[in-house]
């Protein structure tokens, strides 16, 4: 036995350093390091139950062509030779025919370390020319807003909660989405801190809250544009530093105007005594942070709302102060190294695919159509909005479908050719975090299990076979690693620092105070910045009214499960889907714990199992996301009901905004 370092790189702001112990080439057991102080040791269940993810049955151990029908389960095993020469013929027929274009990679982040996400397959598709996938699954509509209002300027070190009096939880579920906070939540509450929480759904930390309102989904901009007015009205801002550090705060106060407390609270569902004291608490408090979380942007509002919740923090000028301010996922304001370097090639002028419009592009696209989807780093089958319209494109036999995965998912079982990838304990990964401000560049730990390669042997391979290799390009991961380093102005340190410590943090410090110690790129906040105004669909900070109807009522959101990060283990999971409703929209229609209950609208419809629960707001469904299709009865989950409607901003899916009607299946 031995015990090897790791660190894990899935889609999870905290980023743990891991200890992984190994027989013989194969994982046993896998727990948390002390690296770093964030996450000290502590990881969530599902990496440490990762073994079964390794060796269970689900696992895909060798290249499979479809034999048979799409979908129908029956694969012939290849070598790999013999899968690369399907591709590489494969794809020079539909390039010949149409053009590269008619290619679309479509990918996430199922790992989010820089040797998976980005790399080879990058410059490959780059070199190769094909369409070019737009990543608008998450944060889209985040980051343009907070790019728009304050730059490239880092927040609140997720460390520094422990420091604040006043903590808003906006839109976020710290207790599964990013553990390593409640601690810090919990030291900063002990030492006399306020918590609100702002969230439809009752979540473990509302219910511990000293402020709880059950919002309305999608009704974030005006309760944000009525706690603005109020601090203006009030003479709660600050004068001063609006002054010397913002710019647009008088059109701001004009746009916000319209919405008073008791509008805002009659259009959010919530009580207009409570957000009048929010805002005093808020004033009165420092310092105060406020977190906003995704719930925040997946919606027709997302864009508008994330940038107004932002704003509150400068109007009321909460900086200055160490633990005052706001934090978003604004990682690549901290590192200045980028994944760029390492795929050394320009993206060309390309045919633009918003992913998640991919069912949309696949069936109505033209000159040229789309006839390969290849599959990588995510499972759209069971991540991607409008369920039904996209495995109905998949099983077109027209569309030639790769699907290079690491277990049978939704969408590999869909695939006309599967390819068995490794996972971050069988290749070696770089990354860096999005809220816990670390990197670790960490070795293959266990011996991959049948045949399965990594991304860049995959994509390394195609570059060669294509004749996209050029004099001097980093191929192998060693030489990537080097080449990310080689280019930023503190990559020597990185790097140094991984060698000496095996983790390193960003140049500037790890914690640093907003507006003394970081200040927005251009010196000033854009309240209402040109940019975010020109692009916003329907105007910045223009509040879209509830899509909600008489047939369809019910607001459906699917926030994120403890036990998965969005698909990735739900092969592990057997518990059906279970729909949550509030007592009072179950008891008008006469549903119990445990009925079978439909769920539809003009998009799709799932059938499955109803739990009522006080958790939820009246009028608001739950179903969370990453369902397997196995986990419902009908094979559709929460995003067959979730049409490919957008954010305001970014193009970002707007997962949170269907409008469903939910009765007793009969
Ligand atoms: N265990 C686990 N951890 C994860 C993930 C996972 O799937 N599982 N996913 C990872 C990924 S990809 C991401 S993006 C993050 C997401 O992490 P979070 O930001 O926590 O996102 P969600 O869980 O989608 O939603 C957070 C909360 O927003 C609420 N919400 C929904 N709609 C609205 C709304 O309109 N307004 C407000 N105010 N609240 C709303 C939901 O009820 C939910 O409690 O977590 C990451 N970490
Ligand atoms: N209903 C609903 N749907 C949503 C959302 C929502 O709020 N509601 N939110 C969205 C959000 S926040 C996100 S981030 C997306 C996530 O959607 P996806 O990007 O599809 O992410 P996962 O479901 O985690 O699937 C990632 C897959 O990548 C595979 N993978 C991991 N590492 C590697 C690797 O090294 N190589 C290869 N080839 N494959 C690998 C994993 O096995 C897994 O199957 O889903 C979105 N979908
Ligand atoms: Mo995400």
């Amino acid at each position: 036995m031995e015990v090897k370092s790791s660190a894990c790189p899935l889609d999870c702001p905290d980023l743990c350093g891991l200890s992984v112990t190994v027989d013989n080439g194969r994982v046993i057991s896998v727990d948390g390091d002390h690296r770093s102080s964030f996450t000290n040791g502590l990881i969530c269940g599902k990496v440490r139950k990762i073994p079964e993810h390794l060796y269970g049955l689900d696992r895909v151990l060798y290249p499979m062509l479809r034999k048979g029908a799409k979908g129908g389960g029956e694969w012939e095993r290849l070598s790999w030779d013999a899968a690369l020469d399907v591709i590489v013929a494969k794809l020079e027929l539909i390039r010949s025919r149409h053009g590269a274009q008619a290619i679309l990679p479509f990918h996430y982040g199922g790992s989010n370390g820089w040797l998976t996400d980005g790399a080879l397959a990058e410059r490959f598709w780059r070199r190769l020319g094909t369409s070019k996938l737009v990543k608008t699954y998450c944060s889209a509509a985040a980051t343009e807003a907070s790019r728009g209002l304050y730059g490239k300027m880092p927040g609140v070190a997720l460390e520094d909660y422990e420091h604040a009096k006043l903590i808003v939880l906006w839109g976020i579920n710290p207790s599964a989405t990013g553990i390593h906070l409640v601690p810090v939540i919990n030291r900063a509450r002990a030492n006399g801190a306020k918590l609100v929480v702002i969230d439809p759904r009752a979540t473990p930390l509302a219910h511990k809250a000293d402020m709880y309102m059950p919002i309305r989904p999608g009704a974030d901009l005006p309760v944000a544009l009525a706690v603005i007015s109020a601090l203006f009205e009030r003479g709660h801002a600050d004068q001063k530093f609006l002054a010397e550090y913002c710019e647009g705060a008088d059109e701001l106060r004009r746009r916000a105007s319209a919405w008073t407390i008791e509008r805002a609270a009659r259009e959010a569902h919530i009580d207009p005594a409570m957000l009048d004291r929010f805002v005093e608490l808020y004033a009165a408090t420092s310092p105060a942070v406020i977190r906003p979380g995704y719930g925040v942007e997946r919606n027709r509002n997302g864009g508008s709302a994330i940038a107004a919740v932002l704003a509150i923090s400068a109007i009321a000028n909460k900086f200055g102060i160490r633990g005052g301010g706001f934090t978003m996922a604004n990682s690549d304001a901290r590192w200045t190294v980028t994944a760029d370097t390492a795929i050394g090639a320009e993206q060309p002028v390309a045919r633009a695919v918003n992913q998640c419009g991919v069912a949309q592009a696949l069936e109505t696209l033209r000159e040229p159509p789309i006839e390969c989807l290849f599959v990588y780093n995510a499972n759209p089958a069971a991540t991607a909005p409008d369920q039904r319209a996209l495995v109905e494109q998949l099983r077109r036999e027209d569309l030639f479908v790769v699907v290079h995965e690491q277990v049978m998912t939704d969408t590999a079982q869909l695939a006309d050719l599967v390819l068995p990838a490794t996972t971050f304990l069988e290749h070696r990964e770089l990354r860096r975090g999005y809220g816990n401000m670390r990197m670790y560049d960490s070795p293959a730990v266990a011996t991959p299990v049948g045949e399965a390669r990594s991304n860049n042997q995959l994509f390394g391979e195609l570059l060669r076979r294509f004749s996209l290799v050029h004099a001097g390009d980093a191929m192998t991961d060693q030489e990537l690693v080097d080449s990310t380093f080689a280019a930023g102005p503190h990559g020597p340190e990185l790097k140094r620092q991984l060698a000496e410590h095996g983790i390193a943090s960003p140049a500037n410090d790890l914690r640093p105070i907003m507006f003394v110690d970081t200040f927005p790129p251009s010196g000033k906040v854009q309240l209402v910045p040109a940019t975010l105004d020109r692009d916003a669909l329907g105007g910045l900070y223009v509040y879209k009214p509830d899509p909600g109807s008489e047939d369809f009522p019910l607001a459906l959101i699917s926030p994120a499960l403890a036990t998965q990060i969005t698909s990735t283990f739900g092969q592990l999971r057997h518990a059906p889907a279970e729909l949550e409703i509030s007592l009072a929209d179950a008891a008008s229609r006469g549903i119990k714990t445990g009925d079978t209950v439909r769920a539809w609208n003009s998009t799709g419809e799932v059938l499955c199992l109803a739990k009522v629960t006080n958790d939820m707001s009246t009028g608001v469904c739950c179903l969370p996301k990453g369902l397997w299709r196995k986990h419902t009865a009908n094979g559709y989950t929460s995003n067959a009901l979730i049409p490919a409607n957008y954010a305001d901003l970014g193009g970002q899916g707007a997962f949170n905004d269907a409008r469903i009607q939910v009765a007793k299946a009969g």
